[in-house]
């Protein structure tokens, strides 16, 4: 048994509930309880206890959508305009996607630091995978599988499945395997059922890439505009035609349990429909630098939205913070001071939600992956939300499944 307490408790339910001077007791890696922790340490007289004086314990953040393969990009890929990214993608993947051991090394710190404990992590090589697998994070892998030309669809699937036969390999309580669609775009519909039926047996999860652009919307809806000549001169198609339209694809994960990307260019019936179908993951800096916009929460339930930074093949950098800061930031319609609660359950509870893990919330029974935050100002503030988010930086320790995995400064305060 062990028990850990701070000055301030996030317990990050439904009604952003905050305990003073409190804690948890830890069994076997799971909540045993949630109580003031003098009465922890009392009743459970056993237990290994330390408290963080001056500081914030809250569910570890969960990033339910990175691509770490791509770490390497800083000023390869260009900005501004979607169709622009992705031929500059398809021109320079190759110098990014070369050496990236390290950047993906880096890339998982800096996410820790930014107290980020579970990732949902877009593999598309599998490159990522035992950095991922051996490192503090507890991660939902999506294989990605993409390709639109008939001929390789064979050759596409089987390599698909052998990254998915080698990350079940590793599964775990920390290693999940789970599927990854690219897009309508790009992903062949023999494919995608192939894969989804697989995700279906298999009770998988699954991500997409979904109306990130209005040029994928314009491709979808009429067979015109970028992606009619990205097919005919990049892939060298003929007279080539979407293939699917937008309900059609819809149609492809009812059922099923699906996170979807992006959304920026959906209407308000389409939304709902993929809220039905899933979780909609919103990427704003992401956004903002490949399509100039961000979504639109006016018809979002919000428990039903994730914020994620995608890679840094669209962002400046894998700080969630920041994230989360840029989100509080460009919704000025909102009050911030509430908006600040909704953010903070986005990143925590609906977020683990959305990659079905039993964590994200200080809960009886739930996973104890955590996070601790040193900001003195703290104490006397009317507004912890608000203000824990204008001032987190870094953690101090982060936990997962009541393990202290990462301490960043020594620890005084034990007992
Ligand atoms: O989410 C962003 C923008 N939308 C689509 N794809 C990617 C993003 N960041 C990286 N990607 C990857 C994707 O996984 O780009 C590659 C794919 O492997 C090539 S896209 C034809
Ligand atoms: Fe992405």
């Amino acid at each position: 048994m062990k028990i850990v307490g701070a000055s301030k408790v996030f317990v990050c339910d439904e009604n952003f509930k905050i305990l003073e001077d409190s804690g948890i007791a830890i069994k076997e890696g799971k909540i045993v309880a949630i109580d003031d922790y003098k009465k922890l340490i009392q009743k459970y007289n056993n237990a290994t206890k330390i408290f963080y004086k001056d500081c914030v314990l809250l569910p570890s953040f969960v990033n339910p959508h990175i691509h770490f393969e791509f770490s390497n990009n800083l000023a390869n890929f260009t900005y501004g305009n979607f169709g622009n990214w992705l031929d500059s993608v398809m021109q320079k993947r190759d110098e990014v996607l070369n050496d990236n051991t390290n950047a993906i090394l880096q890339a998982i710190h800096e996410q820790i630091l930014s107290g980020v404990g579970s990732v949902g992590a877009i593999s598309s090589y599998g490159d990522d995978m035992h950095s991922l697998i051996n490192s503090p994070l507890k991660v939902v892998f999506f294989n990605e599988v993409i390709g639109s030309n008939p001929s390789a669809i064979d050759f596409l699937y089987s390599n698909f499945l052998q990254r998915l036969k080698n990350s079940m390999q590793h599964a775990s309580i920390n290693f999940i395997p789970a599927i990854a669609l690219h897009s309508p775009y790009s992903v062949h519909f023999i494919l995608a059922k192939k894969v989804l039926s697989l995700a279906r047996e298999k009770n998988l999860l699954t991500s997409v890439h979904f109306l990130e652009s209005r040029e994928e919307r314009q491709w979808l809806e009429s067979s015109q505009g970028y992606f009619k000549k990205f097919y005919e001169k990049t892939l060298q198609v003929k007279d080539p035609k979407s293939l699917y339209s937008i309900q059609e694809f819809i149609e492809l994960f009812k059922n099923m349990d699906t996170l979807f990307v992006h959304c920026l260019e959906a209407n308000v019936k389409e939304l709902s429909q993929l809220m039905q179908s899933g979780h909609i993951i919103t990427c704003p800096k992401s956004n903002r630098l490949l399509n100039n916009k961000l979504l639109n929460l006016d018809h979002v339930n919000m428990q039903k939205l994730s914020i994620a930074t995608d890679g840094k093949s669209s962002n400046n950098n894998l700080n969630y913070l920041d994230e989360l800061r840029t989100m509080l930031f460009s919704y000025p319609n909102k009050n911030c001071i509430d908006f600040a609660k909704e953010i903070l359950l986005s990143a925590t509870l609906y977020g683990a939600r959305s990659l079905r893990l039993s964590n994200g919330s200080l809960q009886e029974g739930f996973f104890a992956d955590f996070c601790i935050f040193e900001i003195p100002s703290l104490a006397t503030s009317t507004q912890p939300a608000l203000h824990f988010l204008l001032h987190a930086r870094e953690i101090q320790a982060l936990y997962r499944n009541g393990i202290c995995m990462l301490e960043t400064k020594s620890q005084k305060n034990s007992n």
